[in-house]
Order: structure tokens, then C-alpha cells, then sequence
């Protein structure tokens, strides 16, 4: 009861072309599901330059970027949004740090990540950048709101 008067945020997850070459996608829904967060949008995705080079624009000043842009269009993403009190911060802790080597093992890049390069997923920073990248990544319509009917206590 307390935890609904709390404001309810939305995150862009994405699992980046090698998670769904490896095979982790599942995995990764999981966690999510598991965890107790909405999942209310889903599709696999081949991503253009132009898509992927606009979602990391803050980054395209960095040596990076071009490697960057070519990562992630080198394969279908898997972009999810996730809704949920929290859910901001909490999937970056599920997700674990940028560099896989200094993820701690039970987060997804601790698990099955070594190179920053190559990190397996993407999560927003901030409810801000949750928003932005949803409506970037998600069309109109595409977003399903539902009532998790069997389990009211979760949201
Ligand atoms: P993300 O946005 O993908 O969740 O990653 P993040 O916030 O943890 O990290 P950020 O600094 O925003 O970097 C975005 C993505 O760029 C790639 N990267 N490569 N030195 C490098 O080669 C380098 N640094 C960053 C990673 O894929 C990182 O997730």
C-alpha cells in the first residue's frame, strides 16, 4: 500500500548484439521478470547507424564512438522497457558496471561479460533518459500497459 504512492519509473533496457548472438536473452528476462519489474514493451531489432549514433549522441565526442556505432548495429538488439518503482537504478545494479571486470559476479556483465566493449546490455541512467530512449527506440502503440492480474503485490 506504501509502495503504491510511490512514483513508478520507466527504463530502457536493450540487449546488445552480443548477448543476442550468445544466446542470453532469455537470461536477461529473467532477472528482470524475477526481480518483480512490468515488462511492457518487447521486439528484436536490427538498429541503423543513424538509431544507434542518436541513442549514444552524449558519447560522440568519445575515440569510442565509431567502434561503438558499429557494435551495435552489427547484429538484432533485443529493446525492452521495463516499468517499475525504482526501476532506474535498480536494473544498473542488476546490470553491474560498464567494465565487466569490475562488475561484481551476480550481475549480468559480472556473469557473462569481460570487455567494456562488449557488455552484453545497455540500461538508462536516469528516469530522464529512460523516457527519451523509449520514445526513441519504441514506436507509438508499440508499449503494452497491463495489470499483472495473478500477482497484485508486484507492479
Ligand atoms: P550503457 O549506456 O550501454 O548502459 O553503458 P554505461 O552507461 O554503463 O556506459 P557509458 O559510459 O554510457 O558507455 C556506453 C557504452 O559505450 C561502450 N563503451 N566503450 N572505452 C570503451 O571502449 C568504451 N567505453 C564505453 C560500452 O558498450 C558502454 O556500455
Amino acid at each position: 500500500l506504501i509502495a503504491s504512492l510511490e512514483q513508478v519509473d520507466r527504463t530502457y533496457i536493450m540487449v546488445k548484439p552480443d548477448g543476442v548472438q550468445r544466446g542470453l536473452v532469455g537470461e536477461i528476462i529473467s532477472r528482470f521478470e524475477k526481480k518483480g519489474f512490468k515488462l511492457i514493451g518487447l521486439k528484436l531489432f536490427q538498429c541503423s547507424k543513424e538509431l544507434a549514433e542518436e541513442h549514444y549522441k552524449d558519447l560522440n565526442q568519445r575515440s569510442f564512438f565509431p567502434k561503438l556505432s558499429e557494435y551495435i548495429t552489427s547484429g538484432p538488439v533485443v529493446s525492452m522497457a521495463w516499468e517499475g518503482v525504482g526501476v532506474v537504478p535498480s536494473a544498473r545494479k542488476l546490470i553491474g558496471a560498464t567494465n565487466p571486470l569490475q562488475a561484481e559476479p551476480g550481475t549480468i556483465r559480472g556473469d557473462f561479460a569481460v570487455e567494456t566493449g562488449r557488455n552484453v546490455i545497455h540500461g538508462s541512467d536516469s528516469p530522464e533518459n529512460g523516457e527519451r530512449e523509449i520514445a526513441l527506440w519504441f514506436k507509438e502503440g508499440e508499449l503494452c500497459e497491463w495489470t499483472p492480474v495473478l500477482h497484485p503485490w508486484l507492479r
